[in-house]
């Protein structure tokens, strides 16, 4: 069992027992246990092992107890029991954004809604609107927030479908011999979200009956959707759609290019292989014979389709036909950011606030992912449930760097905080304060609903301020839950142009924010990027991956990142 699914089913006994009308303090331990436990870096199991789950916040005796069962059962009596006296429906009403457990109690036993559909009746019927204290604002964030849901139920974060699709090609690849397998589509071109996964293989003709098998008997199915010999599809538990083409050997690369996308990227290079007197599909590229059978011209590999077409080679990440095709024409397709590149990580929080690991811990990791420099930043006093700091914890913390600095060897350990934007501009903290850190991180974490204006000016005050280097999550989106707040975007960029402030990509699977196109539009207005994971524990520093990503599809290089740059360069150019 994984530390995720664990910490899923501590959070549904957590729900349930606040939809059952328990005292919220005892919900509370199972969050802060699940909560950890989802991020931190040793298996759940190999911690029950040791005897060492009591060690966990939020866990005593009790829950320690269920934790083992879990572990052994995939549940435990207590939940079992809960469920009995709520409907299990009632926790789908929980995904709706801004519903919480005492909300869905209410609508349950004063209206009878148990799931989705339910409410979406009641919401009609004005049962809803009949409810005491539900004003007509409320009931419309809700239909809001149940249309939401509709919207985000049909795609998935990338850095949830990634390792599910890696994964069936690999079970894929070991079921016949020869078998090639890879994963296409808008995984390939790493997009945020993932309408569905899409797997190309390859095998001889006689392996094509056990290769299908395998797709359609393999683990946490929910469906099959179709099961022919060269195009099947399932449904997975989780809701997830797979599909997979099966081709001969000789087929793999243009089968693979094909499913890899976009269609537009596709319609665009078509329209050039035309004029070429060329035809390409998903079954090889073909010279167009007058009056006679089309003649297939081996192709070896991605690269040397596109040089049939006369064009470099375009990346995945680049395929959208948003100008690439014209450049890799021309010759100049930038040359994007490689995983390489990245020599530190400028946005980490440690166990001072809501991290998990401690400054120690997070420096000797990152100094063996090859980093020269990392910051800590961890967040400011208005944030009190995270523990911000004030400058009486930062100075301290500080004091830690320093002698840590001394004793890690081969990483520079820079001092930095992660300082809130309040109402007006102002800072969390004084400059004198902010002047003592190497790196500032600013970020807006209230007022979501300011209006465009007020965001502006805020915003304006962090790039104005002096101690100021990077404006963090600049939009505040959580992909699938949270809009961004109103914000002019093109004149954040050219405030930034101005003040010299670097604009994060801050990597967070469901942050990815800024997005590509925002990031393109940095490089093109000359504003540097950062590339930072907001990492709250170890292994939060390998979300890494999808920050580059994002960045590689807003076509960004190694000389449009900051953290790419050596660690003098890096202090030169953030005034340090
Ligand atoms: P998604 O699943 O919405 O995140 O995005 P994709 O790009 O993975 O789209 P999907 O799964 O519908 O199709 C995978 C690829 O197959 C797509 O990127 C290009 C190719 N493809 C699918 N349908 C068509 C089509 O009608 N015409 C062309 N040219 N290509 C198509
Ligand atoms: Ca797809
Ligand atoms: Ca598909
Ligand atoms: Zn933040």
């Amino acid at each position: 069992m994984k530390n995720s699914q664990v910490s899923q089913v501590l959070l549904m006994i957590a729900d349930l027992e606040e939809i059952n009308g328990e005292e919220a303090f005892k919900a509370m331990s199972y969050r802060r246990a699940a909560d950890y436990i989802s991020k931190m870096s040793e298996a759940i199991e190999d911690t029950a092992s040791r005897d060492a789950l009591q060690e966990i916040p939020g866990v005593g005796r009790n829950i320690a107890q269920k934790i083992k069962d879990i572990i052994g059962t995939g549940t435990t009596k207590h939940l079992e029991d809960l469920l009995t006296k709520v409907p299990e429906e009632l926790l789908e009403l929980l995904k709706i954004p801004g519903l919480g457990p005492r909300t869905a109690s209410r609508l349950y036993r004063e209206t009878g809604v148990t799931g989705i559909g339910d409410l979406e009746a009641a919401l009609k019927d004005g049962r809803v609107a009949a409810l005491k204290g539900f004003g007509q604002r409320r009931v419309q964030a809700l239909e809001k927030g149940l249309h939401d849901l509709g919207s985000r139920d049909r795609r998935h974060l990338l850095a949830y479908a990634w390792p599910v699709a890696e994964e069936i090609a690999q079970t894929l690849m070991s079921c016949a011999p020869g078998v090639r397998a890879e994963v296409a589509g808008s995984i390939r071109r790493r997009k945020e979200t993932v309408g569905d996964v899409d797997i190309v293989a390859a095998c001889n003709e006689e392996n094509v009956p056990a290769v299908a098998r395998c797709f359609l008997t393999g683990r946490g199915i929910g469906e099959v959707l179709a099961g022919g010999p060269t195009k099947c599809s399932i449904r997975l538990d989780g809701g997830m759609q797979v599909d997979l083409r099966i081709v001969r050997m000789h087929e793999f690369t243009t089968a693979l290019h094909h499913f890899t996308g976009s269609k537009e990227h596709h319609v665009h290079l078509r329209g050039i292989a035309k004029d070429l007197g060329l035809k390409i599909n998903e079954y090889g590229v073909f010279k167009e014979e007058a009056g006679s059978a089309e003649e297939p011209v081996p192709v070896k590999d991605e690269s040397e389709l596109y040089r049939l077409l006369g064009m470099d080679y375009v990346p995945p990440e680049m395929r959208e036909d948003t100008g690439e095709v014209e450049a890799a024409l021309e010759s100049r397709l930038p040359s994007l950011v490689e995983t390489e590149d990245i020599l530190g990580d400028l946005h980490i929080h440690s166990n001072f606030t809501d991290g998990i690991d401690s400054i120690e811990r997070l420096a000797r990791a990152a100094a063996s992912r090859g980093y020269e420099y990392i910051a800590i930043t961890d967040h400011s006093k208005a944030l009190a449930f995270a523990r911000g700091l004030d400058e009486e914890r930062l100075s301290q913390q500080a004091e830690l760097i320093d002698s840590l600095n001394k004793s890690v060897p081969g990483l520079r350990i820079l001092k930095g905080i992660e300082v809130d934007i309040l109402a007006g501009g102002k800072m969390d903290l004084p400059d004198d304060a902010l002047r003592r850190c190497d790196v500032v991180v600013a970020s807006i974490h209230s007022g979501f609903r300011n209006d465009q204006e007020q965001i502006y000016s805020r915003l304006e005050g962090a790039c104005k301020n002096p101690h100021v280097d990077i404006i963090g999550h600049p939009t505040g989106r959580i992909i699938g839950q949270r809009d961004p707040y109103p914000l002019d975007m093109p004149r954040l960029v050219d405030l930034a142009k101005k003040t010299g402030t670097v604009l994060e990509i801050n990597a967070s699977p469901d942050r990815l924010d800024m997005s590509d196109q925002y990031a393109r539009a940095c490089k093109q207005a000359g504003v540097r990027c950062s590339i930072d994971t907001d990492a709250h524990s170890l292994r939060g520093l390998d979300d890494i991956r999808f920050g580059i990503d994002v960045a590689r599809r807003g076509w960004l290089g190694k000389d449009d990142v900051l953290n790419t740059k050596r660690l003098h360069h890096l202090l030169a150019e953030i005034g340090k």
